[in-house]
């Protein structure tokens, strides 16, 4: 009696998850095995994390889900397709354009999937009496393999999800509860030998299949470390002002990704991409007010910006000179540094000079000057 009890609310929370926009869902139980844990510690210890202190912060959270709420007993995974109909790859030739990747295009996932969690998860509170709590992202909760154990895909190689009916395209999101649900079977990889999304990588960011050193990673340098782009890595960013697409958008399982679904970028606005030199003229209140909906806001302006100057360095398009010129006196020296850089591109080591301004005191920007006046002669 028990078991129908439970079968019945699991096909209500299919049914229903479906009627609040998500395309999939699967259950699973709120423990991650061991194995799991020891490969986030190797990540840990390898700094693969980068800057991002707080994974290393909230480990012995992050490890398994009871870690974090004692009572939690079942994980509920949701995924949200949101594959683009065109292909992302195609925007890396479009130099004088910011590349903003493909999940950051619409309305911020985190806000759309919170939104549709909390519907669902007060109508399972309603129905069954169970605690609930709603996961997206930012929580210290290991998403990738839970939605893998509960059956929705695979952690490819390149690490994330990978679907069998959407792909690589699928935002995830969680509720953890205290009531019990039957557990759904794991999926197997199906990777096979193809090695598609390690070879297109643009800055060799996977040492190993089913391994990330987001140090290396372009979504990390671009979104989440704060400091001056890595000399290495710029060339290597091309366009791209906010996180990177190659390692999904090569994925050969994405044919089989359905083309109906809302959070859909149409071709249409997906080759709207915004110009550098408009993204070169906007100030705080500017990048404020255009990002307001999208996740770019998270990043902030001043490593938007730099990542703008970056690109604007790898464009071959004289008219954003003046733009990044302009950046030579800002108050933040991650903008200065990077503007020298971009002007470096373009100018030979006369010209350069002359635009070298003699106060300068910060030593990262004053080195950079060096290297750029030393490369331009
Ligand atoms: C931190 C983070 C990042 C970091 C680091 C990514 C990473 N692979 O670790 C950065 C900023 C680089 C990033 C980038 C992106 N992210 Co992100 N990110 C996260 C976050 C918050 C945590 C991921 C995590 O736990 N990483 C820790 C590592 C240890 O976990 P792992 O990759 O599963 O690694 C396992 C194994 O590979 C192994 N392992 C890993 N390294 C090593 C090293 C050694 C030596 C050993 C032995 C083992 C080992 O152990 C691990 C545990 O089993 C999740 C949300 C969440 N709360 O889960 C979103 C999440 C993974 N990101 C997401 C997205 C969409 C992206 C981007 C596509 C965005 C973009 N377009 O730019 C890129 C994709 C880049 C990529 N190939 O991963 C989605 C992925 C959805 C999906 N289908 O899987 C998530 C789930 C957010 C969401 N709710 O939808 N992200």
């Amino acid at each position: 009696m028990i078991d129908k009890q439970q079968n019945d609310i699991k096909d209500w929370l299919a049914a229903t998850a479906q009627s609040e926009g998500f395309d999939i869902c699967a259950v699973t139980a709120a423990e991650l095995p061991a194995i799991i844990g020891a490969g986030l510690d190797n990540y840990l210890q390898a700094g693969y994390h980068g800057d991002m202190g707080w994974m290393a912060e909230t480990r012995s959270r992050r490890i398994t889900p009871t870690a974090m709420w004692h009572a939690a007993r079942t994980a509920v995974i949701f995924g949200c397709n949101y594959g683009p109909d065109h292909d992302p790859m195609d925007n890396l030739a479009a130099r004088s354009s910011a590349n903003i990747s493909v999940y950051a295009r619409g309305r911020d996932y985190h806000d759309v999937l919170k939104g549709r969690l909390k519907q669902l998860a007060g109508r399972l509170a309603a129905r069954t009496g169970w605690q609930v709590k709603i996961f997206v992202d930012t929580a210290p909760l290991m998403e990738k393999p839970l939605a893998a154990q509960a059956g929705l895909g695979w952690q490819g190689k390149h690490t994330n999800l990978v679907s069998r009916s959407y792909g690589s395209w699928l935002f995830l999101g969680t509720i953890l509860t205290d009531g019990l649900l039957p557990p759904d079977r794991a999926a197997s990889d199906s990777c096979g030998s193809c090695t598609a999304c390690l070879d297109i990588c643009p800055t060799d960011a996977f040492p190993a299949p089913y391994k990330l050193d987001a140090r290396r990673c372009i979504s990390y340098l671009t979104i989440e470390f704060d400091g001056i782009i890595p000399f290495d890595f710029r060339t290597a960013i091309g366009n791209r002002v906010f996180g990177c697409d190659d390692c999904l958008a090569v994925c050969p399982w994405n044919k089989f990704a359905s083309s109906s679904h809302d959070l859909k970028l149409t071709a249409a606005k997906a080759r709207a991409l915004p110009t550098l030199l408009d993204m070169l003229s906007l100030d705080e209140a500017g990048f404020k007010s255009l990002f307001s909906a999208s996740p770019v806001k998270r990043t902030g302006y001043i490593r938007f910006m730099r990542n703008c100057l970056i690109a604007a360095g790898n464009a071959g398009d004289n008219n954003l000179i003046p733009g990044v010129k302009s950046y030579l006196l800002h108050y933040d020296p991650r903008l200065r540094a990077s503007a020298v850089w971009a002007l470096s591109c373009y100018l030979d080591g006369g010209a350069l000079a002359t635009l070298h301004p003699a106060e300068e005191t910060d030593v990262d920007v004053q080195a950079e000057w060096k290297t750029a006046l030393n490369l331009a002669d």
